[in-house]
């Protein structure tokens, strides 16, 4: 014999004894209710298997009771979930705040090496001007540090006590040129560019250090002069010592690589140190028309184009700039040293706000 309906009172007692048990749960009941009721052995489910055993008239109303309050029961477990889930959120949101606005501890910052700095603001000078910045390897090979420079295998920049020399042949570059030879073969003119970067002459004593840094400059075009060589220095070492027209003199001397060659000297005060001030020299760097060899070495015809070169040594510079005495206390690391002469990484050189 075929059971009989489920009898509607059943359903009301299910319906009154679950739907506010489900309302008052916290989340541990709510998942012992939904096993409870909807669970394999739940009662719900008990109910639904029930209808099988139906003759199918009485499966008919009792399955439609039935899921009407499968359904009820249903939105009442996922209505309270919702309220559980965000009730916990909120408290996790509540206990993980963090306040944003609080200062950083006190750890003293980090500080822009001066001679970065140096190289930061040649490069704010020479944007402005211009020039593109350009870098290139620290070894390099024979001709582009010397041959292409129009320095003579006789002459004393290439003697072992002025290079390192690697086993292979190359040598640790003595000066930045290197990169301007690259530069020249790979691009037609104009060329408009400086180079700053490490150095490398076997040299050490108060004075000198093994490796250092030089920033060099050059201009390759059609009717390029001495004037236009003495205007960008003369804006550029204004600028970089923040002297308006600061005095410039050129003075005569040899470069195998330039033609005429100059030594860069620039007016101060011996006896104060004050840049700009007095009338004593002081030598600044080096400079020239770049030698017809050297632009033909580079596949540039000289009848055709000229152009003028410059180099300063950025130690040096730096030193003039901000009375630093000793060159060696550049490359210590002393912690000390560098929060004295350091600037803060958050004041970037830049042209207008002079530096
Ligand atoms: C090419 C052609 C010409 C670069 C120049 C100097 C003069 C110079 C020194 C300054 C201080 C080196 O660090 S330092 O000792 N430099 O006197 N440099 S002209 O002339 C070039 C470079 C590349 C192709």
């Amino acid at each position: 014999m075929q059971a009989s309906a489920t009898p509607p009172d059943e359903l009301d007692a299910l319906r009154a004894a679950a739907l506010p048990a489900i309302a008052g749960a916290d989340s541990a009941a709510l998942e012992e209710l939904r096993v409870g009721l909807m669970g394999k052995q739940g009662k719900l489910t008990a109910l639904l298997k029930s209808l099988g055993a139906m003759d199918p008239e009485a499966r008919k109303s009792a399955g439609a009771a039935i899921n009407v309050l499968k359904a009820e029961i249903t939105e009442a477990l996922t209505a309270r979930r919702a309220v559980l889930d965000a009730a916990a959120l909120e408290a996790q949101l509540a206990a993980e705040r963090i306040d944003v606005t609080q200062p950083p501890r006190p750890e003293p910052s980090g500080a822009i090496h001066p001679l970065s700095r140096t190289q930061d603001e040649l490069t704010a000078i020479f944007g402005a001007m211009g020039f593109a910045i350009k870098d290139g390897p620290d070894i390099e090979n024979d001709w582009n540090n010397f041959s292409a420079l129009n320095i003579p295998g006789h002459h004393p920049a290439r003697a072992m006590m002025d290079t390192f020399y690697l086993t292979g042949g190359e040598v640790l570059r003595t000066h930045t040129s290197p990169v301007q030879i690259r530069t020249m073969l790979e691009q037609p003119p104009p060329i408009r560019i400086i180079v700053p970067g490490r150095t490398f002459r076997s040299d050490h004593d108060a004075t000198h250090s093994p490796m250092f840094h030089q920033c060099e400059g050059l201009v390759i075009g059609e009717g390029i002069t001495l004037g236009h060589l003495k205007g960008c220095l003369q804006d550029f070492l204004s600028a970089f010592f923040q002297v308006p027209n600061l005095p410039v003199r050129l003075r005569s001397s040899y470069f195998p690589f330039t033609e005429p060659s100059m030594e860069v000297d620039i007016g101060w005060n011996k006896k104060t140190g004050e840049i700009g001030g007095g009338a004593d020299w002081l030598e600044i760097g080096g400079s020239g028309m770049v030698h017809p060899n050297v632009l033909a070495n580079c596949g540039i015809d000289p009848r055709q184009y000229q152009g003028f070169a410059f180099g300063v040594g950025l130690e040096r510079i730096t030193m003039l700039k901000h009375g630093i005495a000793d060159l060696r206390l550049f490359y210590e690391s002393d912690i000390r040293w560098l929060r004295h002469y350091g600037v803060s990484p958050l004041s970037p050189a830049t042209l207008h706000e002079g530096f």
